[in-house]
């Protein structure tokens, strides 16, 4: 499973350093190749990858939806990692983005990496039916906002230090983490020409995975090392943060996940072997212990 993604982490690198030669130089190529090239697993962009196989859809339709992801993942961590967000200065076991160009550069890289992931949809050589692609747009903006990541990141924020109940907890992490692994699915359902039922049945798979995705960053916070994981660790206890761990303990968070895991894949299970490759990323996502291999 490892090898698999570095392969596929190394061909999304290609593609974003490829899409960005073509673009106009500026000051700002360097912290967002910085932000987003040789670092992190780029597991969203395997998850897409495995869910086209559930339906034979082609790596070729699939590669500008993986890169867009990327962006706005990166995107969201070089702005996490601000002193006014979560304050943290090594990701990816290197400075994060603003320790090393500074917070007005992180900020305006974060911000073009996110409109370069609408950028890479839109663009025409990106070729899908239009209808889709615009469903495909309308859905990352919908994950990405207020609705979506953002608005996941501002109830973390304004819950640090706050007794919250389990729903409200996992309403916010499914926003902050989960929206973008449920947009993973439903893009792969729009080029898979579903209907709107299934779709949205692709999202709450997504959805899911993104919360076990959580889950298990919680766990590496506690029992993982800086060294291997590239990042701060034991910093949800210090920071007060509302997690599924802190509410219930790790036990019972441990078990809660395994539940969430068994039921993930067992819906995974009805695809047969073309299920195969997401199970054994959903394996992977419980024992992860690393940041990067690439
Ligand atoms: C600033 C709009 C905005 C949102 C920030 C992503 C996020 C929201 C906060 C990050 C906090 C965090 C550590 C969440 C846990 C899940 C997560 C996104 C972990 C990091 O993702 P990985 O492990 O990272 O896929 P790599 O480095 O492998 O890409």
């Amino acid at each position: 499973m490892i090898k698999k993604l570095i392969i596929n982490a190394k061909t999304i690198d290609k593609f974003i350093i490829s899409y960005l030669r073509k673009q106009n130089k500026t000051l700002l190529i360097k912290p967002m190749k910085y932000g987003v090239i040789a670092g992190g697993k780029k597991i969203r962009s395997s998850i897409i990858l495995s869910a086209g196989k559930l339906f034979n859809l082609k790596n070729k339709k699939l590669i500008n939806i993986c890169a867009a992801v990327e962006c706005i993942h990166s995107y969201s961590l070089i702005h996490d990692d601000l002193p006014c967000m979560d304050n943290d200065s090594i990701r990816r076991g290197k400075p994060s983005t603003h320790k090393k160009f500074g917070e007005a550069s992180a900020v305006l890289a974060g911000n073009s990496l996110l409109t370069l992931a609408f950028e890479m949809l839109a663009d025409k050589n990106y070729n899908i039916n239009y209808k889709m692609k615009n469903e495909i747009i309308k859905n990352l903006a919908f994950c990405s906002g207020h609705t979506g990541i953002a608005g996941g990141q501002e109830l973390d924020l304004k819950f640090e230090n706050k007794s919250k109940s389990l729903n409200q907890i996992i309403d916010m992490q499914k926003k902050k983490t989960g929206k973008l692994f449920s947009f993973c699915f439903y893009s792969v359902g729009v080029l898979a020409k579903k209907n709107k039922r299934y779709k949205n049945s692709l999202s709450v798979l997504g959805e899911e995975i993104g919360l076990l995705f959580q889950l298990s960053d919680d766990f590496l916070d506690i029992k993982g090392s800086k060294k291997s994981l590239g990042k701060s660790i034991q910093k949800d206890k210090k920071k007060g943060k509302s997690t599924l761990v802190n509410l219930m303990g790790y036990e019972k968070a441990n078990k809660y996940a395994l539940n969430l895991k068994r039921k993930i894949l067992l819906k995974l299970k009805k695809h047969g072997k073309k299920g195969r490759e997401l199970e054994n990323i959903i394996e992977f996502i419980l024992k992860r212990n690393f940041w990067c291999q690439n």
